[in-house]
């Protein structure tokens, strides 16, 4: 049996409701032991964004992931849903506070991986991941944060951009300076998940309705944010990717490289070589891997996946 993919997920899970679903497959992988998630990185100035993470953790009976956040920004609350699901299921953390320093734990974490172990999901901003990039050796490593990356990350699989080209909120709000950080800093293998991509996957609606209890802070999530009419699945598209690559759910364009500008925006330079950067491509139905996610999120799992 193959080992589990240790992975940190790094969130914006805020505006919209497509990272609670991300989070949610991740546990079901974690019970079938396709995933060891060893850490969480809250990007985001919510100050309920913390605890609703901690929430989900605790409901799928993890208490224990660790959970980092950017110290010292200004918070101001604008979720549909984070608050309300911190106040009305339990926690450990209560307070964005409570939470480690992003980077600290970025750190910690890939200090204790083995080489070429670990693999970053990023379905926000880039603001913390950025910041590890640039962090400077401390008392969990010597290296730098772009060299640790580099020697612990097998493959960091990014929900952002769009391609070929265009605008896409993770690269351009509301640090676009961090996106070009992070593509300037990273070394190693990224594959994006762009726009385009999950925009087309439609999943959250009602058959999670039916499947999940009310009980659960996903099933509550999802009626806070729009009562389960349905959302796109640009979060869950990375993570599928991240767990499951050699699936063939997607076509992975190779040849180029992505070039993002100082406002975010992106394109995908072809220039017929095959370098560490790649982009996903339709090639399944959308519709039948909102099956796939569907089911991931509310706890449904087959090996095949
Ligand atoms: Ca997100």
């Amino acid at each position: 049996m193959a080992q589990p993919v240790r992975v940190i997920l790094d969130t914006d899970i805020d505006s919209d409701v497509d990272d609670v679903g991300a989070l949610a497959m991740l546990h079901t992988l974690m019970d079938y032991n396709r995933v060891e998630l060893l850490a969480v990185v809250v990007t985001s100035d919510d100050p309920y964004a913390p605890a609703c993470t901690d929430v989900i953790n605790h409901y799928f009976g993890r208490p224990g992931i660790p959970i980092g956040v950017e110290r010292g920004i200004e918070l101001k609350h604008f979720s549909r849903y984070t608050r309300q699901i911190s106040e009305e299921f339990p926690s450990r953390i209560k307070d964005y506070n409570d939470a480690e320093d992003a980077v600290g734990l970025y750190r910690r974490i890939l200090a204790n991986e083995p080489d070429s172990s670990v693999v970053i999901i990023s379905i926000g901003h880039l603001t913390n991941f950025a910041a590890l990039l640039l962090s400077e050796g401390d008392q969990y490593s010597a290296l730098s944060g772009k060299d640790l990356a580099a020697r612990k990350v097998k493959l960091w699989s990014c929900m952002g951009g769009m391609f070929p080209e265009g605008k896409e909120a993770n690269f351009y709000r509301p640090d676009p300076a961090s996106t070009a950080i992070a593509l300037e800093h990273w070394k190693g293998k990224v594959v994006f998940a762009g726009w385009e991509l999950g925009n087309a996957i439609i999943t959250g609606g009602m058959f999670l309705k039916k499947m999940l209890s009310e009980k659960s802070p996903v099933w509550r999530s999802y009626e806070l944010y729009n009562n389960f009419s349905g959302r796109q699945s640009w979060d869950q598209a990375s993570v599928l990717y991240a767990i499951s690559p050699d699936k063939g759910y997607w076509t992975l364009e190779e040849q180029g490289y992505c070039e993002v500008f100082e406002d975010g925006s992106n394109r995908w330079v072809s220039n017929g070589q095959k370098g560490n950067h790649a982009y996903l491509r339709e090639k399944l139905d959308p519709a039948e891997i909102a099956k796939i996610i569907d089911a991931l999120m509310t706890g449904i799992y087959r090996d095949e996946f």
